[in-house]
């Protein structure tokens, strides 16, 4: 291909060989959290993944995903995890810790660990809202949380080993 000029961003490939998966699904709102595993799987699946390489962890609520997530990924066993739950907003302003918490959390259980996390926790009015994004109307976050996860886990080995090659390179004197 002719170059144009521009620098060539790095990105990760949607190649999931050699990789490993892990998913946390929260068992609360079971009805969508399920429907979104599947899609994960399906993502996984496409990329060519096979059931070997994928752990799939049940927490009781989207709270408890940020914990189990750290804990899976101090491991060292996994290139990317998936967080899956489903926060329904009720009548009180429960909706809002968990929602928030569960967010901070899975960010923090990132950052602080260096393994991608996707982000997979829909955060909705009504189950209706839900139900669209969990394989109707709005396609199937599941299935687009294991996009991200395949390309974060290979952006990361790459990523890794570049910092590696920079800490090699001899210092110019
Ligand atoms: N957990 C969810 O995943 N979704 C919700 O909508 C929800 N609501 O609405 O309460 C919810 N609550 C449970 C919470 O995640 C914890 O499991 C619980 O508080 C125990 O720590």
């Amino acid at each position: 291909m002719a170059n144009d000029g521009k620098p060539k961003p790095m990105r990760g490939e949607l190649n999931a060989a050699g990789l490993r998966f892990g998913i946390v699904v929260s068992q609360f709102n079971s009805f969508i959290t399920d429907r979104l595993l599947a899609g994960a799987l399906d993502a996984f699946k496409q990329a060519g993944a096979a059931e070997r390489q994928i752990e799939i962890i049940r927490v009781p609520g989207s709270f408890e995903i940020p914990i189990a997530a750290k804990k899976l990924a101090a491991t060292g066993n996994f290139d990317s995890l998936i967080c899956i739950g489903c926060v329904l907003r009720g009548e009180t302003s429960h909706y809002d810790y968990v929602a928030t918490e569960t967010a901070r959390g899975i960010q923090l259980a990132q950052l602080d660990t260096g393994v991608p996390m996707a982000f997979c926790v829909l955060t909705c009015d009504t189950l209706e809202q839900a139900i669209d994004r969990a394989g109707l109307k709005g396609g199937n976050k599941g299935y687009d949380a294991g996009l991200a996860a395949i390309e974060m886990a290979r952006l990361a080995r790459k990523l890794s080993k570049n910092s590696t090659a920079r800490s090699r390179r001899p210092r110019r004197r």
